[in-house]
């Protein structure tokens, strides 16, 4: 199968994945609308037409960004306190995919330090 991700359109590049996380789209704060198309590629078939209509299957999903209101939370407690702090800490330096690497440019530094700091306290329901 053919597994092709789309973001309002705009195909991304995790062609064959069969799971996206949003998180790792860092997108900013909107919605958005995430789609999949299934496409049987088997060469036997002739009529192209055939293969859109009985072949493929589109599914979406609306994506509504709003945990930038409290995107220090990296321990996910519902609060930016200290354990939060400690986990930038342990962190800190390069360090692709980690999660204390709230801006996600793969390292760790005073930026993601200043977003927990900035959201300290209870999150915001
Ligand atoms: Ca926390
Ligand atoms: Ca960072």
């Amino acid at each position: 199968m053919e597994i092709h991700w789309y973001l309002d359109g705009t195909l991304l590049s995790l062609d064959g994945a069969t799971s996206v996380s949003i998180a790792s789209l860092a997108l900013p704060l909107g919605t958005y609308s995430l789609s999949v198309s299934v496409v049987d590629p088997t060469d036997w078939v002739r009529d192209e037409h055939a293969r859109e209509t009985t072949m493929t299957q589109t599914l979406s999903w609306p994506v509504h960004i709003d945990e930038l209101l409290c995107e220090g939370d990296i321990t996910g407690d519902g609060i930016v306190d200290i354990s939060d702090l400690l986990v930038v800490i342990n962190q800190w330096g390069a360090c692709a995919g980690c999660v204390a690497d709230i801006d996600g440019n793969n390292v760790v530094n005073v930026n993601d330090l200043l977003i927990v700091i900035n959201a300290w306290g209870v999150c915001p329901s």
